[in-house]
């Protein structure tokens, strides 16, 4: 772009204004431009014509009409009017990130992908998260599964794992897709419920597919609600093949392992914060990112052999199962770091095309019919989503190694080939030519039978590994299992399906099914769902499959929201900040005003957020440090009651100096409600130990006693 120091208003000023390098301008009828100034870019049209004037379409006279000869006005209308593109069918709402794969070392005895060859070795990805059903302005916390799809740009292509944080779905066969996705989204009369799975369509599908009864435990459970993409797991679902320089098969499912542990919120938490930040998750990421604390998962393999597959009790081919790692425990084999963000969410994360079939040598598929069915339709979506052809050409899809084939032309070719040769073979000796050794050969297995729509007998059992996903929770997880369940159903209008769901959760868990019945208020308990297998009791629990049980013992990369007011002890603020620091934790300043308020000594505390903007539900634990004269104002403010009754509702530990015990009266606490999660903040040195509790989250064993005032 042209870079000038003259003023291009030709007009004669009637008077200037300077904001920062920029010159107000005013113009005939007293409005301001913005006029370039020093080394200040002159703003042109698309075509590079520079522009006299942005702020006035040219009309006769002042008051009108318009004339069709203003180009830039007609440049300017026409590229607004086409800025939209097809959101995603499916995980239309998402956040990406770059970021580094790290290999650990050396794994050519089970594959020759490159990436895989080299210790140290780093591999450039781009990872997008994302929710299902909503539209691409819904909010961040819908009770869903999330997308966690990663983009490794490797020496020999573009390698896409897209998955989800729930190693198992919702049907064994592609062909069911469109039915699923239909059924969960919005209803297409009403266009509503947007992103909620809580309505009679969802509800009447599943109950009628008994196949997804495994990954409804899934979604009824807190993993549907994380609290953070950084703490939650993702996994490739389906079994792939591993192929090594031999051509020998492993087989393999792939795990990412968050490194600060796992965690979720609780329901009512959720719609709270959908409410107070519906972009919580993105804004999270982002602040990670954006303060230096980069988001960490290690990649796991749980390898196999034939003989594993043959004995184990479900097919591995069935994407409604999932090997458990105690019986399989999966090996590291590298870290994915998310060190930058985008510089334009459009360009990377909306543009970005990930596709099941982008594997490189030495990475194959299975014949799960549910990743053949993929493998055909993340291509197709892609022309429709991006328009052309030539979507490769978008340097977020484009690969980052030498690559050279021979399509040409079509919609915004941005890479065209030069010279006479567009076709192989040549006499010319001209061109790329395809290479047997290094190319990508699939696995010969041998395959053969009769040509027919068929389910296999051994993805027959529906509901084992359903059961087994329920009886591994903690009794809190499977309380709030139930609880989802309930609210979920209680939205559904049709009474049939809700009995229907409640015969499938008989052949789950009787206790369950009861719970769920009692609490939808059914009359008479319903017979059990028809099985095509009887659920299996003899497989054992899983402590992996709770997130309780696999928490991160330390308040890393969590967040604490601290209330002051004027008063508030200077040095138990310090030592607080200084504490959470150490445990590379974060914290929020929440005073009565935006602008802050005046400590004990006299120094100013910068506040980040006002009571009203900052309920507690946005934090993982809460520190109250009013200061003592300030306390009459702050029992006046119903938002500050909120802030601790639902810290207090949601098992959160609450840090607090003498001076604001008054609060708990009127949130509703009682005097014997106060339990080891109230932590009394009496002097600075309270705040270590205080900062060294939070590493246990939340205090569960409160949970059954609370009732949500
Ligand atoms: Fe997808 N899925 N999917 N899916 N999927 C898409 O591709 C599809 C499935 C997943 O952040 C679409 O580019 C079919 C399982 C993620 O851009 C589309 C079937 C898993 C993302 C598509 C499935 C996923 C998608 C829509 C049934 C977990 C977002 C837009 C056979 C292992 C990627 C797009 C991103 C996106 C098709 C099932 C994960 C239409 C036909 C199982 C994370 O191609």
């Amino acid at each position: 772009m042209a870079k000038t120091s003259k003023r291009v208003n030709g007009k004669a000023a009637a008077g200037t204004a300077t904001i920062h390098d920029q010159k107000l301008h005013r113009g005939e009828g007293g409005e301001l431009h913005q006029v370039a100034q020093g080394d200040t870019p002159v703003l042109t049209t698309a075509q590079g014509g520079t522009v006299s004037d942005d702020q006035n379409s040219l009309k006769v006279g002042p008051r009108g009409p318009t004339l069709i000869e203003d180009f830039h006005f007609r440049e300017k209308i026409f590229h607004f009017d086409h800025e939209r593109i097809p959101e995603r069918v499916v995980h239309a709402r998402g956040y990406g990130a770059h970021g580094f794969f790290e290999n650990y070392k050396p794994l050519s005895k089970y594959t020759r992908a490159d990436l895989f060859q080299r210790a140290g070795e780093r591999t450039p990805a781009f990872v997008r998260f994302s929710t299902v059903a909503g539209s691409k302005g819904s909010f961040d916390l819908a009770r869903d599964v999330r997308g966690f799809a990663v983009k490794l740009y490797t020496q020999e292509g573009n390698w896409d794992l897209v998955g989800n944080n729930i190693p198992v779905f919702f049907i064994q066969d592609a062909i069911k897709f469109p039915d699923m996705v239909h059924a969960v989204k919005e209803e297409p009369d009403s266009a509503f419920p947007q992103a909620q799975s809580a309505h009679d369509n969802f509800w009447d599908f599943i109950s009628l597919t008994p196949e997804s009864m495994h990954m409804i435990m899934w979604v009824m459970s807190d993993r549907a609600i994380p609290r953070s993409f950084r703490f939650m797991e993702g996994f490739g679902v389906h079994t792939f093949r591993m192929i090594n320089a031999r051509g020998e098969s492993t087989f393999v499912k792939f795990h990412w392992k968050p490194k600060l542990g796992l965690q979720s919120v609780l329901w009512n938490e959720a719609v709270k914060i959908n409410g107070a930040d519906p972009d919580f998750h993105r804004r999270d990421l982002w602040t990670a990112i954006q303060t230096g604390n980069f988001p960490e998962w290690e990649l796991q393999f749980q390898l196999f052999d034939q003989a594993f597959a043959d004995n184990f009790e479900f097919d591995v081919l069935d994407p409604t199962k999932l090997i458990p790692e105690e019986m399989l425990p999966p090996i590291p084999v590298g870290r994915l770091v998310l060190d930058r963000m985008p510089d334009n969410f459009f360009a990377e994360t909306e543009q970005v095309a990930f596709m099941t079939q982008n594997v490189p040598p030495g990475i194959d598929f299975s014949n799960d019919p549910l990743l053949q069915g993929r493998n055909f339709s993340y291509l197709d979506t892609q022309l429709k989503r991006l328009g052309s052809p030539n979507f490769t050409h978008i340097p977020i899809n484009a690969p980052k190694c030498p690559f050279a084939h021979f399509q040409q032309d079509g919609h915004m070719a941005m890479r065209n080939p030069v010279g006479r040769v567009n076709y192989q073979p040549n006499s010319f000796g001209e061109g790329p030519r395809e290479s047997p050794k290094r190319g990508f050969t699939p696995f010969p297995d041998v395959e053969q039978g009769a040509k027919r729509r068929l389910r296999a007998e051994s993805f027959a059992d529906h509901y084992s590994q359903a059961r087994q996903f329920f009886v591994s929770q903690t009794r809190g997880e499977q309380r709030h299992i139930a609880s989802a369940l309930i609210f979920e159903l209680s939205k559904v209008k049709t009474s049939v399906i809700r009995e229907r769901m409640v015969s499938h959760l008989l052949n789950i868990d009787e206790t369950l099914a009861n719970k769920v019945a009692t609490g939808l208020g059914l009359n008479a308990m319903p017979k059990p769902a028809d099985a095509a297998m009887p659920t299996r009791q003899d497989l054992d629990p899983s402590t992996k499959l709770s997130i309780v049980e696999n928490g991160p013992q330390r308040f890393e990369g969590r967040k604490l929201g601290i209330l002051v007011t004027d008063g508030t002890d200077a040095a138990l603020l310090k030592a607080l900040q200084k504490a959470l620091d150490k445990a590379g934790a974060s914290f929020e300043i929440i005073a009565p005003k935006v602008g802050g308020a005046k400590a004990s000594d006299g120094s100013w505390i910068e506040a980040d957020q006002m009571i009203d903007g900052a309920p507690s539900v946005l934090y993982d634990a809460v520190a109250l440090l009013p200061g003592a004269a300030a306390m009459d104002d702050l029992l006046q403010e119903h938002t500050a009651r909120d802030f601790v009754a639902d810290a207090f509702a949601h098992c959160k530990f609450i840090g607090h100096v003498e001076a604001a015990t008054p609060l708990f009266e009127k949130a509703g606490i009682a005097e014997a409600d106060i339990d080891e999660g109230f932590v009394p903040l009496g002097r600075a040195k309270d705040a270590t130990a205080f900062i060294d509790k939070l590493g246990q989250l939340r205090v569960w064993a409160r949970e059954p006693g609370v009732k949500m005032k």
